[in-house]
């Protein structure tokens, strides 16, 4: 395209989407603390009834879905069809087949592996009324949800990786409810991720779901951050009838007490100068303070780590210091030959811990979307930095200002999710999205509206590289919004690099801007050995070939090699090496080393006793 053309429709596409209100991106309710609330976890064995054609939703010719096919129904379908009639159904959740939740349905039965389409879930669970409010919280349903309770609608929501509260009170009732969640797992043209992606499909309630009880003003938010110049600044917020002029009480563990008040609209805001004696929290010393926020009666409390983060010329500083993040990426995975992508805090530990304690690394990138709660709060814990991205993964509808605040709310709701957590460090607005002047806008507005909703964190994406001969440059206009600069290459893997070839390779990079590989990778299959693709050894040679040219890029601050264990993917279907699994993990799926683990490993160990910056040598 002509530059001028170019310019052009950059310049409207921006306007475009400048059209996208920036505010109003908070969610309605976040029951931050919903963990340590009263109320019920809904986990458990759901039944469930398949409906790849939505009659549930509607029936043919577009019209009204047939109330005998309505899965949401408050009605004994049973003690329908005993008293006869001309009535009948077909369905009836209640005597359907039975899946636990929170899980996939694709690794729960053989039937439901490859599908794709809309299921039904049902629940019932006891409530007693108390004079307070209720809400139901999912952390997370692949792709779409409708939620019923007791047969009534009460809200839907789309995006397979982030939160959502829903208030029930007034539908709840005493004794039995009865809550139908229909899954749609599909991802369309308009979706995001949209159809094709490196992953699995992992349809359902893949996260936990709570009844939660609050009073009827109650602490719907609340959050903590320590900024450059030596505050602790942060904000909580009431919802409820009183929620205006209430006194808000802060603890940070015996170490400080704020107080402020709430404004007309239920906010207080907090700003104090960080108490002489906080220990910041780092990877090394990850220390978490227990804090409890107080106001109108209502108390939630939170475990949170304070330390800063920023980007000085070409080097990241955590805390002040300059830091290379020895990090590897990771899919939302348990260990085992059919993971459910349920996250258990054990399943979190023993990944996590293959990281921290196996790789000697300090970082990780949680790749493509957000992950369980859990993985985030137990980094906080076990002291790892945290990359966090939302899908917006190859290409999506970049045109389409739908698409864009579907975006913006995925975003919203992740930061809001995770703004408590220290690990957390860099926000990723997209990964290998190829350049265009819609694409540029679209992660614009996205880098925008986080720099707005999250001063405290660095913003990065992962981007596609150039290659001419021996050079790699990064030609992307979008690198005007980052903080970090990150891309991901794979020279020696995909391409006719030899891995001979890999040290000598050279990378025209800013000279003033971090760097951070945020992908590099190759499959080998545990146990299958050789110099060729797909043989152990390969893998570790393509490891310590590639780190040899990592080595001589001087910005470089940090990388995320692809990826620590092998994964699902319906694109990998070489019947001998992958069926079904992309192989570049540095363990199987089960959790048995290869060879290039140990590549790495030692490389880590090396530069954590070096120098932060400084280059190594790698044998
Ligand atoms: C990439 C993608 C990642 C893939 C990987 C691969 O660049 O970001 O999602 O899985 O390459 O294995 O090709």
């Amino acid at each position: 395209m002509r530059p001028i053309l170019a310019a052009l429709l950059f310049a409207a596409t921006v306007m475009l989407h400048a059209a996208v209100p920036a505010q109003g991106l908070r969610p309605p309710l976040l029951l931050t603390g919903a963990q340590g609330r009263a109320g019920a976890d809904l986990s458990g064995q759901w039944t469930y009834s398949r409906d790849l054609y939505r009659t549930g939703l509607t029936d043919i010719n577009g019209w009204v879905a047939k109330s005998r096919m309505q899965r949401y129904r408050d009605v004994d379908v049973a003690a329908e069809e005993a008293r006869g009639g001309t009535t009948f159904f077909e369905f009836d959740m209640e005597r359907g087949p039975r899946m636990a939740i929170p899980g996939a349905w694709n690794a729960a039965t053989p039937t439901l592996r490859y599908y794709d389409g809309l299921v039904w879930f049902q629940r019932k669970f006891d409530a007693q009324p108390d004079g307070g409010r209720a809400f139901l919280r999912f952390e997370a349903v692949n792709y779409r949800a409708y939620v019923y309770l007791n047969g009534k609608e009460i809200g839907r929501h789309e995006g397979g990786f982030t939160p959502f509260v829903l208030e029930v009170t007034d539908v709840l009732r005493a004794g039995e409810n009865w809550l139908t969640v229909g899954v749609d797992s599909t991802h369309d043209a308009q979706s995001i991720p949209t159809q094709i992606t490196d992953w699995d499909l992992y349809g359902g309630i893949t996260r936990p779901v709570r009844l939660v009880r609050t009073p009827a003003t109650f602490i719907d938010d609340a959050a903590l951050a320590l900024t450059g110049d030596g505050r602790i600044t942060g904000e909580v917020r009431l919802n409820g009838p009183v929620a205006a002029g209430q006194r808000v009480t802060v603890r940070i563990g015996a170490l400080a007490c704020a107080t402020a008040t709430t404004d007309a609209a239920g906010r207080a805001v907090i700003d104090i100068k960080a108490p002489p004696g906080l220990e910041r929290w780092s990877p090394e010393h990850p220390k978490l303070y227990d804090v409890r926020f107080a106001a109108a009666g209502d108390t939630i409390a939170d475990r949170i780590g304070f330390r800063t983060i920023a980007v000085r010329g070409n080097q990241i500083l955590l805390n002040g210091q300059s830091i290379f993040l020895r990090g590897i990426s990771l899919h939302e995975e348990e260990f085992g030959p059919n993971p459910a992508r349920n996250i258990t805090p054990q399943a979190a530990r023993a990944l996590l811990h293959e990281i921290k304690h196996g790789l000697h690394a300090n970082y990780v990138r949680l790749s493509h979307y957000p992950h369980s709660e859990v993985t985030v709060r137990l980094a906080d814990e076990m002291g790892l930095l945290v990359w966090s991205e939302i899908p917006v993964y190859w290409t999506v509808d970049w045109e389409n200002p739908a698409v864009l605040k579907k975006a913006l709310a995925m975003q919203a709701e992740t930061i809001y999710r995770d703004r408590n957590r220290a690990s957390v460090v860099l926000w990723s607005v997209g990964n290998e999205t190829p350049v265009s002047p819609a694409r540029t806008a679209f992660h614009a507005a996205m880098a925008d509206n986080v720099r707005k909703l999250d001063p405290t964190r660095l913003i990065s994406a992962a981007l596609l590289v150039e290659r001419q001969g021996g050079v790699t440059a990064i030609r992307d206009p979008l690198i005007d919004k980052l903080d970090v600069l990150a891309v991901n290459t794979y020279a020696g893997w995909y391409g006719d690099d030899t891995l001979d070839a890999l040290p000598g390779l050279t990378w025209q990079v800013p000279a003033d801007r971090p760097l951070i590989l945020s992908e590099f990778g190759a499959d080998a299959l545990a146990g299958h050995h050789g110099m060729h693709k797909f043989g152990e050894e390969y893998q570790a040679e393509y490891y310590r070939k590639t780190l040899a040219m990592a080595e001589r890029i001087p910005t470089l601050r940090g990388m995320s090699p692809w990826i620590l264990k092998d994964f699902q993917s319906p694109r990998r279907e070489h019947p001998v090496f992958q069926n079904g699994w992309n192989r570049k993990g540095l363990m199987s799926e089960t959790g048995v080393r290869k060879e290039a683990f140990g590549v790495l490993a030692e490389y880590y160990q090396g530069r954590a006793a070096n120098r932060a910056g400084t280059p190594m040598s790698v044998q």
